[in-house]
């Protein structure tokens, strides 16, 4: 079979999914492999934070990923979608797909086509089908995306970023990549520092959001706090075509509840006190009561896995699941028992959830867990941030103007037909974010008369916070966003470094669509971007604001020889976004711990303390030259 047959066979199977109807396949007709599938029924909303669900979708997973060829797996998928919940079924496949040796090549179709109701305003999506109905030849038809909301509420701000169509989807891809319940010793593949990954990635967002914030005028955001408090409101605007149902709103003002039998605030209570407790002792108790020590460079993966929590987790009976299970009880705390039989929130989904304020405040108040365990560790010390013989001379950013980076506000489509039943065609064309394409150019100065391998370490910070203030260097590490990190040979002597924006490692440009798969267009393009996992490139640089809002630019110069982990990179697959995303079947190639230098706290009072010479500060600015 060709790849683009199997490409096709992977697109059919995750097509049109929200039309499947309730007809299930009796158990004694069913592959015997599929008989402990299709508990969780149709039309409910699979949550990947949900341990029920997640039990079933990884036994699914699993089966997917033993089927003994790939004639095998088909027949198995074509089962299973039969039975089992949509979304859960799209999981599985897409995980099973990204995994299989046989479907190598092949891309796991973008997740907003698959379910456009996640990311599509209801009223939007309603629109368009009515359009549909009304249609009378099969011309194409385009809608335009509604608001979300106004500016009564001044969240509604950060739409723009919160409700991304991509960067919603890179964090669905990003929990493909790295399932919770993944078992290495069943999936024959080990996920290289998952725990720490789980912190990063997270963490990022976090300090991306908040450089957007200050970017429109907000303050930083308060961490969620207590189990007690009163929430902000919040209305998702999203209907699910699976049942008709809405993602259920938040009221403002309302706080958590036990779930009842399920899991209770006591619970979530006692688990963050022992984590805490293990960190001040820097020591972790495992099933057996043996201890583990939290130190580096393992310490902060398995505080990762504990807190998420993931299958590696080394304790879930001690320390519970503190992360998966707040995210259900967020997208549960209108109706906790269930009585009225309402869909969840957005929280519970990871297509979704990153609509929600509350994300960003959770994820700040799980981050704050990891910063406490970062705080048990001594600073860097001068030596450890030295680069003997390299030094940086001089950084600028090379755009229309130099210095500064332009983003404004684009327009991109959307095509509904694949996930929603229509005659023909059918676009919503929305708006985003998007910045002007532009190049680092780093003068570097190699006195040690050898050629030196350095890792370029990128990242970008807000230089002022919300009243102005200078940030100190303790201060800006929580808003430090990683914008690049690339190896290069550095020759003796003085030499200029370039690298374009597009190239960021933290970023893919673009996800294949269903039509670019069909023709072949999106199928081993060149072998590097299809894991679908990646920031969004257009998401890359902060919206900055109209007068030009400054910025730091931060890079530092390391030794790559220390630095790498395993082959190089040229050759893997899945390894275009390798920073937030890691590199497909291989060691993360970076051994520093992930955020280094920015990762544990910083003593020095001001920059020039902090600043080693293969270090260097430089300010940018970034003008927003949209409408509002
Ligand atoms: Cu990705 Cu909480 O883990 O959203």
């Amino acid at each position: 079979m060709t790849i683009q047959e199997k490409q096709n066979h992977i697109l059919s199977l995750l097509e049109h999914l929200n039309n499947l109807t309730k007809h299930q396949l009796p158990v004694d007709q069913r592959d015997s492999r599929l008989k402990d599938v299709g508990h969780l029924h149709r039309g409910e909303l699979f949550s990947l934070f949900h341990m029920e669900h997640l039990i079933e979708a990884t036994h699914l997973y699993e089966t997917l990923f033993k089927a003994k060829d790939f004639d095998d797996f088909i027949h198995l998928c074509e089962q299973a979608k039969e039975v089992v919940n949509e979304g859960m079924f799209a999981y599985a496949v897409s995980v099973a797909v990204l995994h299989r040796d046989d479907c190598k090549g092949l891309a796991v179709p973008p997740i907003q086509e698959i379910f456009p109701d996640r990311f599509i305003p209801a009223e939007t999506v309603t629109e368009a089908i009515k359009a549909d109905h009304n249609r009378q030849d099969h011309e194409a038809l385009t809608v335009v995306a509604h608001d979300t909301g106004n500016i009564l509420n001044p969240e509604q701000h950060l739409a723009y970023f919160r409700e991304d169509i991509e960067t919603n989807a890179h964090h669905w891809h990003w929990h493909i990549v790295y399932p919770a319940t993944w078992d290495s010793k069943v999936m024959h593949k080990k996920k290289d520092r998952k725990g720490e990954l789980f912190f990063y990635m997270h963490q990022q967002m976090c300090a991306r959001y908040d450089c957007e914030r200050l970017s429109v005028g907000l303050q930083r955001m308060l961490p969620f706090s207590n189990f007690e408090e009163e929430l902000e409101g919040y209305s998702a605007h999203l209907t699910s075509l699976v049942s008709g149902l809405h993602y259920a709103s938040r009221p403002e003002g309302m706080h958590l509840h036990d779930l009842k039998g399920v899991v209770n605030l006591h619970d979530m209570e006692r688990w963050r006190e022992r984590i805490m407790d293990a960190i001040e002792r820097g020591l972790v108790y495992d099933e057996h009561g043996h201890e583990h020590k939290l130190e580096e460079p393992h310490g902060i993966d398995i505080l990762g896995a504990m807190i998420e929590s993931s299958h590696d987790s080394l304790n879930h009976e001690f320390y519970g699941s503190i992360h998966n299970w707040g995210h259900v009880m967020f997208a549960r705390l209108h109706d906790p028992d269930g009585r009225y039989h309402d869909n969840p929130g957005v929280m519970s989904d990871t297509a979704t959830s990153l609509r929600d304020p509350i994300f960003y405040r959770f994820h700040r108040y799980i981050d704050n867990m990891f910063q406490a365990y970062k705080a048990t560790l001594h600073s860097y010390e001068h030596h450890q941030l030295i680069f003997n013989g390299v030094q940086i001379d001089n950084v600028t950013v090379k755009a229309k103007h130099t210095n500064v980076i332009n983003t404004y506000t684009t327009e991109s489509e959307l095509e509904l037909s694949h996930g929603i039943d229509m005659k023909a065609s059918t676009k919503v064309k929305y708006h985003h974010l998007d910045h002007d394409k532009f190049e680092y150019s780093i003068s570097v100065n190699n006195t040690s008369g050898l050629v030196k391998h350095a890792t370029f370490r990128i990242f970008l910070g807000p230089k002022y916070d919300e009243l102005g203030n200078l940030l100190t260097p303790e201060q800006q590490r929580r808003f430090f966003i990683e914008l690049d990190k690339f190896h290069r040979e550095v020759p003796s002597g003085v030499s200029v470094i370039t690298r374009s924006s597009t190239d960021s490692s933290v970023t893919i440009s673009h996800v294949p669509t269903f039509e670019e798969l069909k023709d072949g267009k999106g199928v081993n393009l060149d072998n590097s971007e299809f894991c679908s996992c990646g920031w969004p490139q257009h998401m890359l640089i902060p919206r900055g604001n109209h007068l030009g809002m400054e910025f730091q630019l931060f890079v530092m110069l390391t030794d790559w020889e220390q630095d790498q982990a395993g082959k190089d990179l040229e050759h893997l697959t899945c390894a275009d976004a390798v920073s937030y995303c890691g590199a497909r079947d291989h060691l993360y190639p970076d051994k520093k711990p992930m955020g280094f230098p920015f990762d544990r706290p910083i003593k020095a009072h001001t920059v020039e303390e902090f600043l080693t010479p293969n270090m260097s500060l430089t300010d940018i600015k970034i003008q927003y030259k949209g409408s509002n």
